[in-house]
């Protein structure tokens, strides 16, 4: 298997991070991973195009030739096809529990972070946007206090002991608030504590460039 992507891009990085947590708890998928520069528009050349019609990263080329071209759709693969060792596990509510947290921060969080970023320090070269910037913090507000209670009986990452899914999707998008020199955790010294937790991992020192 193959995957296509890049580096700081939020969901390439969660599936860069998802692979290496497993890889931590000894499951070694074998995947080769293939960057796909974004800056030189390679993500929008025929070559991609072919990959993925919507021109973005990740994408995996399974062994059959086939293409997953969503991150959660190309995790969710990944613990179909390993079951050893998942990220995912538990109880069906547990692991609901599980799929609930990470679309909470990829969809309430992530999100507005990437168009945060933008609108504070593109390094893409758009214009600064005060007034969106200040709507999208204002997003970001109720789920960062869903997050900072969770985190709030002490429990040293966002489900528990165990890495799941969304400490994948929340560092990858952090890595991209580091980039642009953005902070959006305000006063949360969970999520702060978390953080620096978090990329403490070997995972996280093996992906995190930023
Ligand atoms: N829903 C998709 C979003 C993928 C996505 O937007 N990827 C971005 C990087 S984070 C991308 O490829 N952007 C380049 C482009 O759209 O040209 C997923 O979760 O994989």
């Amino acid at each position: 298997m193959k995957l296509y992507k890049v580096a700081l891009a939020p969901n390439p990085t969660k599936v860069m991070l998802y692979i290496a947590e497993r890889d931590e708890l000894g499951v070694d998928m074998g995947i080769e991973q293939i960057t796909v520069n974004t800056v030189k528009r390679e993500n929008r050349q025929p070559e991609h195009l072919a990959r993925n019609p919507f021109g973005t990263l990740p994408v995996l080329e399974l062994d059959d030739g086939a293409f997953i071209v969503e991150s959660l759709a190309i995790i969710s693969y990944l613990e179909d096809k390993f079951p050893d060792n998942p990220l995912i596990s538990g109880t069906a509510e547990e692991k609901a529990h599980a799929r609930d947290v990470e679309r909470i921060v990829d969809l309430r969080i992530a999100s507005p972070m990437g168009g945060y970023g933008h609108a504070v320090n593109s390094p893409l070269g758009y214009p600064p946007d005060p007034k969106r910037a200040e709507q999208l913090l204002e997003q970001m507000q109720t789920p960062l206090d869903y997050l900072e209670d969770l985190l709030s009986d002490g429990r040293n990452l966002l489900l528990g002991n165990r890495v799941s899914i969304a400490d994948c999707t929340l560092q990858a998008s952090l890595q991209f608030m580091r980039f642009v020199e953005a902070d959006v955790f305000g006063e949360r010294p969970g999520l702060r504590a978390w953080d620096e937790r978090y990329r403490q991992r070997p995972a996280a020192k093996q992906v995190l460039k930023w």
